[in-house]
């Protein structure tokens, strides 16, 4: 069997080709730049922002492996290999480092730390007092394999949790929603809105201005999913209207965040550079080894996406 790996950067390619040639030793694993020696043989295929037209040059590809949740990066290539299942690298470490990052920032925005933090930079012993957590809404964005857990974490510290998803769903201590009928009950007074989706053609742009204006007014978003979730000149403008206090963004249109974009300095935008849930190396490598040999044995495995649906 051969497995060519691709990613962005050529050094992290290598020690990916490494590390998964230690783990599938009876495999052979190549970059991409080495397996195009031999195309026809390259069966497999690991990759995160694949360019575009790369996987189309093996023809005899059977699975293609995305190094993370989203398949959105593979979907983007618009020479995709037509019916080749797309496997997604999730797992404990995954939903244990998003549970960690949504709970820090919803508590962050709930307990008003920037404003508290000021009040430090002031010298300024001034106490904001905030609702207590059974009574602060705060609504999670889909509600799969993250975001589920991440609205269980939000119940468990008291809130007043909300979810909203494709399908009706049921998860314990969390008012769930479903659908586009769903979205306006669940967005109403909904105070801290945390991004969970997968980026689609229906959910792309979906925090926008209208959604905005649905929120209770000074409302904080965190966008941990994907930046085309985000139209930013609506966010700037909601910001300056004050119907949005505070924005917490690790995801952005494009990544790395433009030395120059003007979310760096704003006030009122917290970035962080899409390290909400980045899965240990070596543990997403340990998945993704397993997952390729069941996929070898048995012709599939539990983390096909739908390529079709997108996520
Ligand atoms: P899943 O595919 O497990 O779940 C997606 C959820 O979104 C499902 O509940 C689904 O509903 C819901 N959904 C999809 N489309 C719609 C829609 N149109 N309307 C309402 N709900 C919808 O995704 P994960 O939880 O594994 O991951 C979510 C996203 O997080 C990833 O796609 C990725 O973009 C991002 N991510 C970001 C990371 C970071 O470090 N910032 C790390 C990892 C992932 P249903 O269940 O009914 O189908
Ligand atoms: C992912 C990510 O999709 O890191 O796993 O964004």
């Amino acid at each position: 069997m051969t497995v060519a790996v691709y990613l962005p950067a050529e050094d992290k390619t290598r020690w990916w080709v490494d590390m998964l040639q230690d783990l599938l030793p009876e495999w052979q694993v190549q970059s991409f730049a080495e397996a195009a020696a031999d195309p026809d043989a390259v069966e497999h295929a690991v990759v995160w922002r694949p360019r575009s037209g790369d996987l189309a040059r093996f023809p005899n590809l059977r699975a293609i492996v995305s190094i993370g949740a989203g398949i959105d990066h593979v979907l983007e290539d618009d020479q995709l290999p037509q019916g080749v299942p797309i496997i997604r690298t999730v797992g404990q470490d995954l939903t244990q480092r998003m549970r960690e990052y949504v709970a820090l920032h919803v508590l962050r925005h709930h307990r008003d730390m920037p404003r508290q933090l000021q009040a430090q930079r002031d010298h300024d012993w001034h106490a904001i007092v905030v609702p207590v957590a059974p009574n602060r809404v705060v609504g999670v964005m889909g509600l799969g394999n993250l975001g589920a857990e991440a609205a269980r974490t939000l119940a468990g510290l008291g809130f007043a949790t909300r979810g909203w998803s494709k399908s009706e769903k049921q998860v314990e201590g969390v008012a769930c929603f479903a659908g586009a009928e769903g979205l306006a009950g669940f967005l109403d007074g909904c105070e801290i809105l945390v991004n969970l989706l997968p980026l689609t053609d229906s959910t792309r742009g979906i925090l926008n201005a209208g959604l905005f204006a649905r929120l209770a007014p000074g409302a904080c978003v965190i966008n941990c999913a994907r930046g085309a979730h985000l139209v930013e000149e609506d966010l700037l403008a909601a910001l300056e209207a004050g119907q949005i206090k505070q924005a917490t963004l690790d995801v952005f249109h494009i990544e790395p965040l433009p030395a120059d974009h003007g979310f760096w300095g704003h006030p009122a935008i917290t970035v962080t550079p899409h390290v909400a849930s980045q899965i240990d190396a070596a543990t997403g490598g340990r998945i993704i080894a397993q997952n390729l040999r069941t996929f070898a044995e048995t012709g599939t495995c539990a983390d096909v996406a739908d390529a079709v649906r997108g996520y």
